[in-house]
């Protein structure tokens, strides 16, 4: 099975709807030339400072991981703005409303979603290949999925993606597998793909960053959107200057888990009232948190 490709004009149905069957999907020319250029500007010269990981199994001692991405580069906003993923990933998440009575009010609702991390990774040559997994194992979601995915992933290659470079290694329509059945390398597809393209995949789809063999490195960015009732993988409350957060868009605000969902999940209390997070935006002098340089 291969990865299915769709252009930039394609639908958020249309993406939905591959991504539904295959578990993955790309979508060339994804990001604009401005905002490759401008991640790409924003972002080179930050990975070129650190160093690589210093886990051998899962993060890799040959690959360059970046995050805090929102404080880091303002073109984070057009990834996360994206209809092409944005719309794709309320389509595939916000599914199948749950029915809450209260009282004699009964209230149909699906889960909003946010940036559940955010990360460029930069892959060496002599990198091997990451060993195969499911995003959504880190909350310990149970496959088959039930009722709905917790996550849908985005890659977009700041560098062309090949074989011998470390493409993301896929394994189409394993997001149906049960929790028995062992990813093999064998069954994996490479996502090779020109820069400013993007790879979308569920957070129950196999899959892995790739063995690099070339002789330059490979560089992508990761932002997966996820179902807001689960914890955020990287505390983005912790990650984003509050500066930055404050001047962003509501819809961003939101995106970042700044919002009190409709069943009143991520409240705080502002004298003696129970407001959403974004109140807690608009006092004058609130600082306290996105304390990270
Ligand atoms: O770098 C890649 O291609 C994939 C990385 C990945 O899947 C991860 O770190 O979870
Ligand atoms: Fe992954």
């Amino acid at each position: 099975m291969s990865i299915r490709k769709l252009s930039n004009t394609a639908s958020p149905d249309e993406i939905a709807a591959v991504l539904s069957e295959d578990g993955v999907v790309c979508v060339t020319g994804f990001a604009s030339p401005e905002t490759l250029s401008g991640l790409k500007e924003d972002l080179m010269p930050l990975l070129d400072q650190i160093p690589a990981g210093d886990d051998p199994f899962f993060h890799g001692e040959k690959t360059r991981r970046l995050s805090r991405l929102f404080g880091r580069t303002d073109h984070a906003v057009s990834i996360a703005l994206n209809p092409l993923f944005l719309e794709t990933a309320r389509k595939i998440l916000q599914v199948n409303p749950v029915k809450i009575w209260l009282g004699d009010q009964m209230l149909e609702s699906v889960s909003d979603i946010q940036v559940g991390a955010t990360q460029a990774i930069q892959i060496w040559p002599g990198q091997p290949g990451q060993p195969l997994h499911r995003d959504d194992a880190v909350y310990l979601w149970r496959h088959p999925t039930f009722e709905r995915e917790a996550r849908v992933n985005v890659m977009v290659a700041l560098t062309e993606f090949t074989h011998e470079n470390g493409a993301t290694r896929v394994i189409p329509g394993s997001h149906k597998w049960d929790d028995e059945r062992m990813p093999r390398v064998e069954e994996t597809v490479s996502a090779e793909m020109s820069a400013g393209d993007a790879l979308m995949w569920l957070g129950s789809t196999y899959h892995g960053g790739g063995e690099n063999t070339s002789n330059g490195p490979r560089t992508g960015i990761s932002m997966p959107y996820d179902l807001s009732f689960l914890r955020q993988e990287e505390n983005q409350y912790l990650s984003v200057p509050i500066e930055k957060v404050k001047a962003f868009p509501e819809e961003v605000q939101r995106l970042l888990g700044w919002s009190r969902g409709e069943t009143f999940l991520g409240w705080v209390e502002i004298g003696g009232k129970i407001v959403d997070p974004l109140e807690l935006l608009k006092l004058e002098g609130f600082k306290e948190v996105g304390l990270i340089p």
